[in-house]
């Protein structure tokens, strides 16, 4: 068996990006069956256990997954870039300002293009510094935007929080961008 990190990898890749890759269907709204979900993961020469999901799910410090009330079935909560999935999220009130975390090779296509979602559904933002850092540090040298939410969302654009916190919307453009100092 895999250790939880990498599990959590794997997981992460099946419930975000790619569940057809052992043959998994989602719901719409990213649900996945845990039994169904173990069975294939299995078969296609991944084992994982129950105890296992549970604790990768507890103890997951990005709180990355969820499971229903009933037990039966796990999700991603945010990260998605299957276009299938639509989570529901309600559209709410970010607080006035927002951090991305980017790495300095990107800055001048960001600076022309404005945040863009790439794979993903969505651009991700954060309220903690620090995790714009280490978010930033995946791609190279970090650098961390400041985003004006506050602006953004009273010029019609849309914010949404997934239920980890992860404050997500479509796009940045440039005019609400400015460098963190
Ligand atoms: C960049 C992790 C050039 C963008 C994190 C980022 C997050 C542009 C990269 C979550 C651009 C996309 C998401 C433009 C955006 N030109 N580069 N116009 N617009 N970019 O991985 O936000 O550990 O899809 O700055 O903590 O880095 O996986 O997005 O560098 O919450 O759970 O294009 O993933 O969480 O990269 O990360 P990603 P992200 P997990």
């Amino acid at each position: 068996m895999k250790n939880n990190t990498e599990t959590s990898k794997f997981l992460s890749y099946i419930l975000r990006h790619e569940p057809d890759s052992i043959g998994l269907v989602l719901s719409s709204d990213g649900w996945a069956d845990i039994n169904e979900l173990m069975q294939l993961a299995n078969t296609s020469g991944t084992v994982i256990s129950l105890e296992q999901i549970h604790s990768i799910v507890k103890n997951d410090k990005k709180g990355r997954f969820s499971i229903s009330e009933d037990g039966q079935y796990i999700r991603a909560v945010q990260g998605h870039s299957l276009k299938t999935v639509d989570l529901n999220l309600k559209e709410t009130t970010p607080p006035a300002n927002l951090l991305h975390g980017t790495a300095q090779r990107f800055i001048e296509s960001i600076h022309n293009e404005g945040l863009l979602p790439q794979e993903r559904q969505y651009v991700h933002l954060t309220e903690d510094y620090d995790t714009a850092i280490k978010t930033g540090m995946r791609y190279g040298k970090p650098v961390v935007l400041n985003i004006d939410s506050h602006k953004m969302q009273e010029e019609g654009y849309k914010f949404y929080q997934a239920e980890n916190n992860v404050w997500l919307t479509l796009t940045v453009p440039p005019a609400y961008i400015t460098i963190h100092k």
